[in-house]
Formats: C-alpha cells, sequence, structure tokens
C-alpha cells in the first residue's frame, strides 16, 4: 500500500534543510500551513451547511508543497496551478476573506463571485489560478516562461499539478517546448497517489514520476513534498536554475491528501490504515516538531499561531456570509475583454438577486 510512496519517515522535517531555511521562514511555514489547514476545515464546515456549493477540493494534508515552494520564490515570480488552489491562494495574495468569499460565490472574492473553490485568482500577485481542466494550465506556464525569457526578466514561473495530469498530451508538448527553448520554468507534480479514485499504479505505466524528465532532457527531481524544509531547499535550487541558466526542471513531489478527492467523495478506494499512515508525517506536525526542537518557538507560540488561524478562517466566514451577492448586471464584466453589453432581464434570469 503506502509503503513505496510515504517518503518520510522521522517525527520532524529533515534537520540540514530545516536549518538552511533557518528559523525566520521555518515560523513562516508554519503560519501559513496552519492558516490553510484552518480555513479548509471552516470551508468544509460551511460546505456542509450549505454555504458554498459546487466543486470544492481541499488541500488538506499537502500543505508543505505550495508554502515550501512559494516560500522559495520572490513576490514577481510567476504562479498557476490546478483546481486544488486554496492554500497556493492564500499565501499568493489572496486574503481569508477575499478566498471565503470566493467559496461563496460573493462579490468581493478574489474572482469577484464569478469563479468559486477552483478558480481563485491574484493576477495582480503573480498568482494566474485556479483551473479546473486537468493539464490545460500547464502550456500557460511555458507562455509564462516564454514571456520572462522574451522580455529579458529573471522571474520564473512555478506550475503545479496533480499526477493525473502526466497522461494528458498538454504535459508532454508543454514541457518539450520549455526545454527545447530553454525557459525558466519549474513544473511540479504534486504526485498525492490518486487521480480522483484512480491510484497512480493502475493509471500510470511509470511510476517514478520524475524520471520523465529524462524524456525532455530536462533536470528531474524527486522530493518528500511533507516535509516543508524539504521542498524548500529542493524547489530553491530549482528556482535559482531557472533564475540564472532559464532551465526548466521538473520536480516530483510527493505528498497525500487527508480528505477525499472533493467534498462528495467517500474516499473508499483507500483503507483507514493507509490515511492514518501518512497522518503521521501530518507536514504541520513534522514542521512544529523542528522548531521546537531547535528552540525556534515555543508550544505555546504554536498554540497562539494556531489561534490566529482559527480566528481569521472564523471571520473570513462571517464576512463572507454577509457579503453582497454579485450585481446581476454586472453579469458580463470580468468575464471577457469585451463584456456584453446586453441587460440580463427577469425572463432569461428568474432568480434575480439585487
Ligand atoms: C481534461 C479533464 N478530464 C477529466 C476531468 C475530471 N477530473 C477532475 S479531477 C480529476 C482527477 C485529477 O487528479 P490529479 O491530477 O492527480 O489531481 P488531484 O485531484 O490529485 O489534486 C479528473 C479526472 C477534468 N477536470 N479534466
Amino acid at each position: 500500500m503506502s509503503g513505496s510512496h510515504r517518503l518520510h519517515q522521522n517525527d520532524r522535517c529533515d534537520d540540514e534543510a530545516a536549518q538552511a531555511m533557518g528559523a525566520e521562514a521555518m515560523r513562516s511555514a508554519f503560519q501559513q500551513m496552519t492558516t490553510i489547514r484552518r480555513f479548509e476545515e471552516r470551508a468544509a464546515r460551511e460546505y456542509a451547511s450549505g454555504k458554498i456549493s459546487g466543486f470544492c477540493h481541499l488541500y488538506i494534508g499537502q500543505e508543505a508543497v505550495a508554502v515550501g515552494a512559494l516560500l522559495a520564490t520572490r513576490p514577481t515570480d510567476h504562479v498557476i496551478t490546478a483546481y486544488r488552489d486554496h492554500g497556493h491562494a492564500l499565501i499568493r495574495g489572496c486574503t481569508p476573506r477575499s478566498c471565503m468569499s470566493e467559496l461563496f460565490g460573493k462579490a468581493t472574492g478574489c474572482a469577484k463571485g464569478r469563479g468559486g473553490s477552483m478558480h481563485m485568482f491574484a493576477a495582480e500577485h503573480g498568482y494566474h489560478g485556479g483551473h479546473g481542466i486537468v493539464g490545460a494550465h500547464i502550456p500557460l506556464a511555458t507562455g509564462f516562461g516564454w514571456a520572462l525569457k522574451y522580455s529579458g526578466k529573471d522571474d520564473v514561473a512555478l506550475c503545479f499539478f496533480g499526477e493525473g495530469a502526466l497522461n494528458q498530451g498538454a504535459f508532454y508538448e508543454s514541457l518539450n517546448l520549455a526545454s527545447l527553448w530553454s525557459l525558466p520554468v519549474v513544473y511540479i507534480v504534486e504526485n498525492n497517489k490518486y487521480a480522483m479514485g484512480t491510484s497512480l499504479e493502475r493509471a500510470s505505466a511509470v511510476t517514478e514520476l520524475w524520471k520523465k524528465a529524462e524524456g525532455f532532457a530536462m533536470p528531474g527531481v524527486l522530493l518528500d513534498g511533507m516535509d516543508v524544509a524539504v521542498t524548500w531547499k529542493v524547489m530553491g535550487e530549482a528556482i535559482k536554475r531557472g533564475r540564472e541558466e532559464k532551465r526548466p526542471t521538473f520536480v516530483e513531489a510527493r505528498c497525500y491528501r487527508f480528505r477525499g478527492h472533493s467534498m462528495s467523495d467517500p474516499a473508499k478506494y483507500r483503507t483507514t490504515e493507509e490515511v492514518d499512515d501518512f497522518k503521521q508525517v501530518d507536514p504541520i506536525a513534522l514542521c512544529k516538531a523542528s522548531l521546537i526542537h531547535f528552540s525556534w518557538a515555543s508550544d505555546d507560540e504554536c498554540e497562539k499561531w494556531d489561534e490566529e488561524a482559527l480566528d481569521a478562517a472564523a471571520d473570513a466566514a462571517a464576512f463572507a456570509s454577509d457579503a453582497p451577492q454579485p450585481r446581476l448586471a454586472d453579469v458580463g464584466e470580468w468575464v471577457y475583454s469585451n463584456p456584453q453589453t446586453w441587460t440580463p432581464d427577469e425572463a432569461t434570469f428568474p432568480h434575480k438577486r439585487d
């Protein structure tokens, strides 16, 4: 079952990687991961109570991948991901209030209520979504890489996707061009072992995914995505390669989602023993253990940060609940570059909201 997938065996992050990362970044990592975890636990509650509808894919268990990777970036770098996007959004320019509002479909949402769970955006912070079609955003990342190289900037683009995207044609086309044209893109597959209910072993002839990089003549790296310090360190090296050498890297971050594929998944395709086994290496617990081991934070401080995260999530839910619905008159705005000019009428939209 989990043996070959779970890389981590210790009860804290890798010491060498943690020391390289240092106290300040490790403290930030804990706070960011806790913010994501508590936000999503709250979102799950709001979903169950009917305040959120549509698809909703939680990132719980995978927080170290986005947090470790994005802590290794600078604000001008570009980030794009698939539909499991709340975590990336929360640390790349979207506030808990704007994310929760988006989940509620409210006008105060980061995509003005147009996108919902799968389409969080903060383009002004270089965060380009949130994409629902498996693999469809990978070519966009290659495009960012091309634009960066063409304009002579030394920023990089980071592209996250699940292992379910790896047998899409877009993946091969995009990585081939990135290598051929020497583009500064880091492609990160968040290998959480399942694409919906289908395990990697059932769907892919190659299960050591990082080895696929060889087919594109680019460096391929495997990392433990439950360990935020290792993720930060390895991602830092890949980002440096992009920035300085204008070379892409393909990274396999092996991780695990603790919840079902989406809110409507009873997750019957895996055993509770397997889930419990991965909970032994909960990324937040590993990070906290390192903070305490190196005396970089106390138990009380971690407790305080956790309470702050709980408060931020509760505040976000209250804010989103009271926030206004999008106005029907604006329905064509922010969807196309040339907004629709017609005025919606009652017959077309009988559930007019304002
Ligand atoms: C092109 C396409 N085919 C099918 C789907 C339906 N679908 C939604 S999620 C998903 C599984 C993707 O799994 P993975 O890429 O591993 O991401 P994870 O959910 O594990 O984060 C599928 C097949 C889709 N959204 N797009």
